[in-house]
């Protein structure tokens, strides 16, 4: 029995030593350790040893199973580093590959002309206002003294999401709210995407975009108007830029005016970008109606105002003489990557 012992030890630890995987370690427990394993076998015969061999031989094939576990558990975690450093070695980045090309995004074409403007007015002491795009018709149109079937309506001819409930055909509801809750003095501009429903050509589109300006206090007049719009007129299109303003009619101001300024391409003397004419219509203004007033609670013989409006779309388009209003709205990369 002993020298069966002895073999069976030896051939388990020659086996132990060669196995290869972890499998194979594992088979070779369930061969010599399990429950029908060769030296549980042993330990099964012992009934047949005398009462004096008997515990000899058991410690005997005691320390024998000892030291299998013990080789097998050495085993195992060999087995198993070395699996673990296989994988990572077959899993490792090839940091050499030559990274795909990320390009940064950059501002769109109107919103970069847009944060000029902004810069410009807040340089004037002018807040920004925001309001939504829907809005219902007592802010896009009776506010501003358009009431029902007043002509002014035509021109200005919008989407209908219910009865009383429209896409805003201009910004100017955000700053009536701006009047309803702050007192003057005010100084607010407001930019934003408006509706119209117009044709689309390639100087109209249905969706464009406004900044208009809003000033109300004590004593303010026509020269204010004048003032802060020469001023704008001379950041954006440079200083020695002459400056027309044109008798014009808008329902929410008395008077009213539209601005031209000298041709930025020909300075004045006519060309293809203002069509011969030397000016360039870049704005529309007036004095705030004093109906406009009364209706946000401002009492118009107290307080006066000034209010403007100026098409985004146009001054971009013009700025970077770009041919089709289209192509600001198209989201085209060609286009957009040559800004
Ligand atoms: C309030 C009262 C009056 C805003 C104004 C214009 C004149 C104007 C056009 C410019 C080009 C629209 O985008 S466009 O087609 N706008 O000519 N807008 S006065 O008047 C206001 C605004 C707010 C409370």
């Amino acid at each position: 029995m002993l020298e069966n012992l002895k073999a069976i030890s030896a051939a388990a630890k020659d086996a132990i030593a060669a196995a290869c995987d972890e499998a194979a370690i594992e088979n070779l427990r369930v061969q010599y350790l399990g429950k029908k394993g060769e030296l549980t076998a042993i330990l099964k015969q012992m009934g047949s040893l005398s009462a004096e061999e008997r515990p000899k031989m058991g410690a005997l094939v005691n320390e024998a199973k000892q030291e299998l576990e013990e080789l097998i558990a050495i085993k195992r975690n060999e087995l198993k580093a070395k699996a673990q450093d296989e994988k990572l070695k077959a899993e490792t980045i090839d940091i050499t590959m030559p990274a795909k090309e990320i390009k940064p995004g950059k501002l769109h074409p109107l919103n970069t002309v847009l944060d000029d403007m902004i810069n410009i007015f807040q340089s004037m002491g002018f807040d920004v206002v925001d309001g939504p795009e829907v809005e219902t018709d007592y802010y896009n149109f009776q506010c501003l003294n358009v009431p029902e079937d007043h002509p002014a309506r035509d021109m200005q001819d919008t989407f209908y999401l219910a009865e009383n409930l429209l896409l805003r055909t201009q910004t100017s509801a955000a700053q009536i709210r701006t009047m309803e809750t702050m007192k003057p003095p005010i100084r607010v501009i407001c930019p934003g995407r408006v509706f119209r429903a117009d044709e689309v050509d390639a100087t109209h589109s249905p969706v464009f975009h406004q900044i208009e300006g809003l000033v109300v206090d004590k004593g303010i007049t026509m020269c204010d108007l004048k003032g802060v719009l020469e001023q704008f007129a001379h950041e954006i299109y440079g200083s020695d830029t002459k400056v027309k303003f044109r008798p014009s009619f808008f329902p929410f101001t008395e008077p009213s005016v539209e601005v031209d300024v000298t041709c930025s391409e020909c300075g004045g003397k006519g060309c293809r970008v203002c069509k011969g004419d030397g000016w360039i219509e870049i704005l529309g203004a007036g004095m705030v109606h004093p109906n406009v007033l009364r209706s946000c609670g401002i009492d118009p013989d107290e307080y006066s105002g000034f209010a403007f409006g100026i098409g985004l779309d146009r001054l971009t388009t013009t700025r970077y003489k770009i041919s089709d209003i289209r192509l600001l709205f198209e989201n085209d990369k060609r286009f957009l990557d040559q800004f």
